[in-house]
Parts: structure tokens; C-alpha cells; sequence
């Protein structure tokens, strides 16, 4: 296929951009870290989605070195804004499931945070409950690990997955984050299914950020029911990281 033989040179081609959204602490509305999202501009084929190229980058493996290269972009990135100014704010970079079940995952975390010059503390790994559910004790033991590195742990689109209360409540995380689907539906149920979630997720100890907030309304409901974080368009698109200076400056 095109896009796979294409998809094939990307990366040595200079084709990737990574791109940076806000994550957004709804009450005192500081950004307290950004999402690195993948885009590939392709000479061939014009911008590609994600969603359609990181399927294909794993099924081929490809990931595994596209995601290291992401890593290290969002560590330079997050050691300029923090030269900058921003001490405490950290990068979140998406792990795909093959990416995590490499052996030597946590190795390759710890080496690079050490040769961008940064503790643990100034990166979010997210990981999608298929990366974790297949062999539950050896995705905890590696999840310590990270988390001893003080590396936090985010489960992303949390309730598009499998999501049974009694694995969500084993799971080594710090962050949940409430998939956007949830979001668009207090538009037609109300606030009160978020925040039956929102409780749980948080008698479960793990803090949340709900995904996808577009609409002030949903900023006012998401903070009426105490979610502690947000990301949308509302705040930001995902922006190239010269203009994530500007969101910056505009929410600090
Ligand atoms: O940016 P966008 O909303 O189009 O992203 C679509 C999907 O691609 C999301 O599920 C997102 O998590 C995923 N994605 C974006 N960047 C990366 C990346 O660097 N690595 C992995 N594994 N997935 C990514
Ligand atoms: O799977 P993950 O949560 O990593 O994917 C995040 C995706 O959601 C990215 O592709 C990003 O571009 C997209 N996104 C971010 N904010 C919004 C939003 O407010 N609305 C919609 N529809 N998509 C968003
Ligand atoms: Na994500
Ligand atoms: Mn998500």
C-alpha cells in the first residue's frame, strides 16, 4: 500500500512534526502540562491523520523507532520551556501498546530523560487500556518502575476500552483521562453521568482530565463537578510548538 511505503521513510525524510495541546487545571486555568501529538506531513500523500497512520506504524513495527523520536523531540521541547521559565510544567507523549511491551521500555525512558538533562518528573507517559489489560502484572511491574523515576502515568480514553472497575482500580496510574465521548454527552444527559465517573475515578485515588472540551458550557459543567483538568479547543488546538509559546504566555 501507499501509505505504508511511504510511511516506511517518513521519518529519516524530516516528514514528522510533533505538535503540543494544553492540559489545562480548570480551577486556577494554568496549563500544567502539553500532549505531544504526531502529525506527517507527506510530500505524497498531504497531512495524514494519526488515526490512520499509527495503526499501520504498528502493525509494521514502526512505531517503536517513530516513538522514540517522538520522546526525544518532547524532551527538548519541555527542557526549553522549563529554561524558559515554566518550572514545573511537563510533556505527556503517547506509548503504543507494541512500543510498551518492548523489553528494555523502561530502559530507553530512563536513558533519555538523563541525556535531555531531566528528572522523571517533567514527562506524563499515556497509555490506552489495550496496552495494559493483555498481561496485567507485567504492565504494573513496569509501571512502578517508570513511577519511581517520577514519571507519571496517564490511562487515556478511559471508557472506550474494556474499562472493568475491578482492573481500573489495580492499575499503578496517576491520571485518568475521560474520553471526549463523555463529554459531548452532557450536552443530552446532563452533568450527572460525568460525575458519577468523575467519583469513582477519584475514590480510586488517580486524578482526572476530561478530553475534548470544545464549549464554555462544558468547561462550566466539567468544573461544577470537580474534574481537575481539561483539554480541548476550547483552550488549544494542538499547535506547533513555536505557537505553544504563545498559548503559554497567554495561560500562565
Ligand atoms: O492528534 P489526533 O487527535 O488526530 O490523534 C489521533 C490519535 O493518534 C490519538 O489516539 C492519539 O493518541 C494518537 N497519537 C498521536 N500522536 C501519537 C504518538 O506520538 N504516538 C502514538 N502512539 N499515538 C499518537
Ligand atoms: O487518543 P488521544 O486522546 O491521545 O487523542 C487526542 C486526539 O483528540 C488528538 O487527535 C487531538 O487532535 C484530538 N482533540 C483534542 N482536543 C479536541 C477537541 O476539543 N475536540 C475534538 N473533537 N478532538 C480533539
Ligand atoms: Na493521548
Ligand atoms: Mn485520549
Amino acid at each position: 500500500r501507499k501509505l505504508e511505503t511511504q510511511l516506511v521513510m517518513a521519518l529519516e525524510r524530516g516528514e514528522f512534526e510533533v505538535y503540543y495541546q494544553p492540559v489545562v487545571e480548570l480551577s486556577s486555568r494554568h496549563i500544567r502540562s502539553a500532549e505531544a501529538l504526531l502529525r506527517w506531513n507527506s510530500p505524497v500523500l498531504g497531512a495524514v491523520s494519526p488515526a490512520q497512520f499509527i495503526p499501520v506504524a504498528e502493525e509494521r513495527g514502526l512505531i517503536v523507532e517513530i516513538g522514540a523520536w517522538v520522546l526525544r523531540q518532547a524532551l527538548t521541547q519541555v527542557r526549553t520551556w522549563r529554561s524558559a521559565g515554566h518550572a514545573d510544567i511537563r510533556v505527556a507523549v503517547n506509548v503504543s501498546p507494541l512500543q510498551f511491551q518492548q523489553d528494555g521500555f523502561v530502559e530507553l525512558v530512563e536513558r533519555a530523560l538523563r541525556q535531555h538533562g531531566l528528572g522523571g518528573d517533567a514527562l506524563i507517559l499515556e497509555l490506552t487500556e489495550g496496552s495494559l489489560i493483555r498481561d496485567l502484572e507485567a504492565a504494573n511491574a513496569k509501571l512502578v518502575r517508570l513511577r519511581e523515576l517520577g514519571v507519571q502515568i496517564a490511562l487515556d480514553d478511559f471508557g472506550t476500552g474494556y474499562s472493568s472497575l475491578a482492573y481500573l482500580q489495580q492499575l499503578q496510574v496517576d491520571v485518568v483521562k475521560i474520553d471526549r465521548s463523555f463529554v459531548q454527552a452532557m450536552g443530552e444527559t446532563g452533568p450527572a453521568v460525568m460525575e458519577a465517573i468523575l467519583h469513582l475515578v477519584r475514590q480510586l485515588g488517580y486524578r482526572t482530565v476530561a478530553e475534548g472540551i470544545e464549549t464554555v458550557a462544558q468547561y462550566a459543567d466539567l468544573e461544577g463537578v470537580g474534574c481537575d483538568s481539561g483539554q480541548g479547543y476550547l483552550f488549544a488546538r494542538p499547535v506547533p510548538a513555536r505557537e505553544f509559546e504563545r498559548v503559554l504566555a497567554h495561560y500562565s
